[in-house]
């Protein structure tokens, strides 16, 4: 098979929905069906970038002021897109991203209060029209997310908001699903992680060939 054009695929979620543990599977489906994929993360995915998730997830600046917060996310985002996205992209590379700007749009405008048209400008102003092909959203309860993830270590700083506050980022999250639903596809993550790999699988599979196919 060739895929002349990279795709540019992300998944998102809320807490402990099991992002980290189908990335890996996703990659392995791309592979074997012989597409060369560069798998990177938000925020990060740079050297630069990394120094800025450390200063956004750390305790160090627990008081940062939202604006600052999304700036912060856009900053990193704009070197991950110069560095990393559109060098692999142009390259017929696939990109297949851990968290991307909906999560600006769930994190920074559901959860923080900021208005959805401000992130709407510093995405034009930095993505310039450039849009993920394929986004997975692992949606699940608030609960069942926060009870998976609070077997884990220390909480960062994102991980230690209230519960209303991750209602906000799931329902924000639901409602981009909604509006793009052609990109954004939800699967249902509550289930045992062999259930969430099954629809994974058969929209990864059709993804793929309507990308070889049309
Ligand atoms: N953020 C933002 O605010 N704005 C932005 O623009 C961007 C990001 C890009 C870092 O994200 C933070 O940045 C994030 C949003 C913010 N806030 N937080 N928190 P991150 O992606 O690096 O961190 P994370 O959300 O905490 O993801 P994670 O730590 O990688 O968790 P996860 O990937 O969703 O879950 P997991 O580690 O794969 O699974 C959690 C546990 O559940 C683990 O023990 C698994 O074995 C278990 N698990 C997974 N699936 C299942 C099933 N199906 N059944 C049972 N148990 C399961």
């Amino acid at each position: 098979m060739t895929v002349d054009k990279g795709k540019f695929i992300t998944v998102e979620g809320g807490e402990g929905a099991g992002k980290s543990s189908n990335l890996a599977f996703i990659r392995d489906l791309l592979e074997q069906s012989g597409v060369e994929v560069v798998f990177t993360r938000e925020p990060g995915g740079t050297a630069l970038g990394e120094e800025i998730r450390d200063l956004l997830l750390g305790h160090k600046h627990t008081g940062m002021a939202k604006d600052t917060e999304l700036m912060l996310m856009f900053a990193a985002r704009a070197e991950h897109l110069a560095r990393i996205i559109l060098p692999a992209l142009n390259a017929g590379k696939w990109v297949l991203c851990d968290r991307f700007t909906d999560a600006s749009y769930a994190y920074q405008g559901g959860g923080r209060g900021i208005e959805m048209a401000r992130i709407r400008a510093l995405e034009e102003w930095v993505q310039q029209g450039l849009k993920p092909d394929l986004t997975l959203l692992l949606d699940l309860p608030i609960e069942t997310g926060l009870d998976r993830a609070g077997q884990r270590s220390e909480p960062d700083r994102f991980e230690v908001e209230q519960h209303a506050f991750f209602e906000r980022v799931r329902s924000a999250y639901l409602d981009i699903a909604r509006r793009d639903s052609q990109r954004v596809r939800v699967i249902d993550a509550a289930v045992p992680l062999a259930q969430v790999q099954a629809q994974i699988r058969l929209l990864m599979d059709r993804f793929v060939q309507v990308q070889r196919h049309g």
